[in-house]
């Protein structure tokens, strides 16, 4: 049995990166962990082949060669998604469907042959049973979620590493959290389920062997949904595990409550961990309130960003702006809050109710759901009536776009932010790729870009400030460029 794994191609938006990639001759900013971990739970027998349209061409001869097409995905891939699976069938090739596009609205693909939803440690294994007695069934769901103690090594050997900008690496799942926007805990559950630090250190192993140094992201919902375990046994294996290696700086996405906790900061920056991202949302208490985002209420959130960036950690974020509680001053306190926070990379998004979120449902009661949601949280749609009117969101959402990514401000920015930052231990080892991307931004942002009095500015006032964090700041500087691309393509 030939398996073809395929994964859609993004499209340009602000978490693909695309613009930062080229200046260091990537093709995308992360691999596809799901099918790469689905192809590790197939059997050994079937032969693998992985196309990520991110980063190859999927070729007729790779069509010709297989029996049957795995494809999987997020609600971003969604027409490229739709694409990929007419072509498979125009070439008579079974197709299989799985992962969270699939499992949030398996109606909307009619050609798919069969679906393979919610977590595949679950689902795949009846699904390759049946197949073997040549009846297997339209849709195989779970009801419960797996554990993942027993969840295999992904099958590294079927993606070139080197085209990727960074590695992937999954700890944990769920998150005990409940906001309302959210769909984390309906697909992956309130109870964080966690892999053992054997597994883990396996995985680290993995691609420190096939040469990997670049960043490792873990991709779970809530990194520190455990405090406890990680404190007592991730943690300090992470850090055993450092002594003796280079590279591999380690970024998760965590809640805001990792600011109260100096113990599991200083931990993670001894394990290697430089960037965290946390969802803040809103600075206004009622909008939290609104959102049940209540582990971001009565705290002073600028402070905490502070205390996190202090210890070593460059905290990423993401805000939301069309709350029912939100007024036009939201708009204002929203760009207060993102300068004066130092948060370089800001995703501001218009709130938005993906299937299966309990806002979904309270708005689909108050008749205020209009189609579906795009999958791109900061492409400036909603698939809602906002309570304030659209046209007032969205020149509101315009408004803060302009502004925190003009070059005025984002410089600004990330020089209050490395004024900030604490030294983090670990480092991506300088190569020649990396002096490469130096010389190529000193040329398109310091000579070609808008941008390069601020650029400049920027180099200058490092090498006096902060020598150390230059290739820091080197490297905001360009993603400065990507996110003001990103913004003159869906916020003219
Ligand atoms: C890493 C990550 C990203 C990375 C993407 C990296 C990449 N290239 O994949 C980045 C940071 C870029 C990103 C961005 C966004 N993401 Co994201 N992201 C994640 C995250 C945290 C982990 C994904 C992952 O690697 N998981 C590990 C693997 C092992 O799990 P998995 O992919 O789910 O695969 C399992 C099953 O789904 C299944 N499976 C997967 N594929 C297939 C295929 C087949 C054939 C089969 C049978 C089974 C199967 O088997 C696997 C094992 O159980 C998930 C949440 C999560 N816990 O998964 C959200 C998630 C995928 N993201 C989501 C969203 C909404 C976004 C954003 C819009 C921003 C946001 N609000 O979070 C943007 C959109 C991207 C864009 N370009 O605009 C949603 C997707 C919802 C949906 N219905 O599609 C998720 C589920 C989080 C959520 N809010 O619920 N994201
Ligand atoms: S804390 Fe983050 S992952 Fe958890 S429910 Fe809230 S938005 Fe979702």
């Amino acid at each position: 049995m030939n398996v073809l794994l395929i994964y859609p191609k993004f499209p340009d938006t602000f978490w693909s990166f695309n613009y930062a990639l080229n200046f260091i001759h990537k093709k995308a900013a992360n691999p596809p962990l799901g099918l790469l971990t689905v192809a590790a739970m197939l059997p050994d027998e079937f032969q693998k082949r992985l196309v990520d349209m991110n980063v190859d061409c999927l070729t007729d001869d790779d069509l010709a060669w297989a029996d049957m097409a795995f494809v999987g995905g997020m609600a971003v891939q969604r027409d490229a998604a739709k694409q990929i699976i007419a072509r498979c069938k125009q070439t008579g090739l079974k197709v299989i469907a799985g992962g969270p596009l699939f499992t949030s609205e398996p109606n909307a693909f009619e050609e798919v042959d069969h679906f393979v939803l919610d977590e595949a440690e679950l689902t795949l294994p009846s699904f390759l049973e049946d197949l073997k007695i040549g009846r297997p069934k339209k849709v195989y769901r779970a009801s419960g979620f797996c554990d993942l103690r027993h969840t295999p090594i992904p099958s590294w050997h079927l993606i070139r590493m080197k085209k990727y900008a960074s590695m992937s690496l999954q700890f944990s799942r769920g998150c005990p959290f409940n906001c309302e926007f959210c769909n984390v805990t309906a697909l992956f559950g309130h109870r964080t389920r966690m892999k053992t630090p054997v597994q883990v250190i396996a995985e680290l192993d993995c691609f420190y062997t096939a040469g990997w140094r670049g960043s490792i992201f873990f991709v779970d919902d809530n990194f520190i949904g455990n405090k406890h375990y990680l404190k007592t046994s991730l943690l300090p294996a992470l850090i055993e595990w450092r002594k003796d290696k280079k590279g591999c700086v380690f970024y998760t996405e965590a809640s805001i409550n990792l600011a109260d906790d100096p113990e599991l900061l200083d931990l993670m920056v001894r394990a290697g961990f430089d960037s965290v991202f946390i969802g803040i949302e809103s600075p206004d208490e009622d909008s939290l309130t609104e959102c049940r985002k209540n582990q971001n209420k009565n705290r002073d959130l600028l402070q905490n960003v502070k205390t996190i960036q202090h210890s070593g950690l460059q905290v990423t974020a993401g805000f939301i702006i069309g709350f029912d509680s939100d007024t036009l001053s939201t708009f204002r306190r929203q760009i207060e809050f993102i300068q004066k926070s130092g948060i370089v990379s800001a995703m501001v998004g218009m709130l938005n109710a993906p299937p299966g979120t309990r806002l979904f449902d309270r708005l689909q009661r108050e008749n205020r759901v209009v189609g579906k949601v795009s999958g791109d949280n900061v492409d400036g749609t909603t698939n809602i009536i906002p309570k304030m009117g659209l046209p007032g969101l969205l020149e509101g959402y315009r408004s803060i776009m302009g502004h925190i990514y003009s070059p005025r401000n984002y410089y600004r920015r990330v020089r209050t932010f490395l004024a900030e930052f604490g030294t983090p231990r670990a480092r991506t080892p300088l190569d020649f790729q990396r002096v490469l991307a130096f010389l190529y931004s000193n040329l398109r942002l310091g000579i070609l870009g808008k941008e390069r009095f601020q650029y400049w500015y920027l180099l200058v006032w490092t090498m006096i400030r902060r020598p150390r964090l230059l290739p820091l700041a080197v490297t905001l500087a360009i993603y400065g460029h990507h996110f003001r691309r990103i913004c003159d393509l869906y916020i003219p």
